[in-house]
């Protein structure tokens, strides 16, 4: 966020050459990196993380994702447990189910919203409880239509169920 704003205001400098004297100078080359940190065209918003009992193997993280630009969600992780996949829910053969899902798409305009019943980031082999109150960090890696990839993080408060919700 920092440094986009920094990119803004060094544009607007840039965009008022008639005051200046000097030649313009000269653009700085865009570093050919493959991992994007900078350049984040999401937005991760009501992001929860649904508390567990004491010894819970796994746990379950909720949120909602925007897109500025169409990307795909490929990868979760988290500090506090050992590996995290992207999950859905699906009635199958009358029973609720679950199986990992990668890539999800998200499209501009079209919010996507992980909720218990559908999406949700899956926490596997937990390191210790989630408790209420607290904020579960999650890295999110997508990657853009020109492969590029980023990550963005997040923090998932914990909580018994949707905040704000019923
Ligand atoms: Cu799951």
């Amino acid at each position: 966020m920092i440094c986009a704003r920094l990119l803004l205001v060094s544009s607007l400098v840039l965009a008022l050459p008639a005051f200046a004297q000097s030649p313009a100078p000269a653009t700085p080359s865009k570093p050919a990196k493959k991992m994007l940190t900078d350049n984040v065209p999401v937005r991760i918003s009501q992001a929860w993380a649904r508390v567990t009992a004491p010894g819970a193997q796994t746990g379950a993280v909720y949120m909602k994702v925007e897109a500025s630009s169409p990307v795909q969600l490929v990868q979760a992780e988290s500090d506090i447990s050992k590996s995290a996949e992207l999950h859905e829910m699906k009635m199958a053969d009358g029973v609720m189910q679950m199986r990992p899902i990668s890539p999800i798409e998200i499209n501009p305009g079209k919010p996507v919203e992980f909720k218990p019943g559908g999406y949700h980031v899956m926490l596997m082999q937990l390191k210790r409880p989630i408790v209420a109150g607290e904020l579960v960090p999650v890295r999110l890696t997508f990657v853009k239509p020109d492969n590029q990839i980023f990550t963005t993080s997040v923090a998932a408060m914990g909580a018994e169920k949707a905040p704000g919700r019923n």
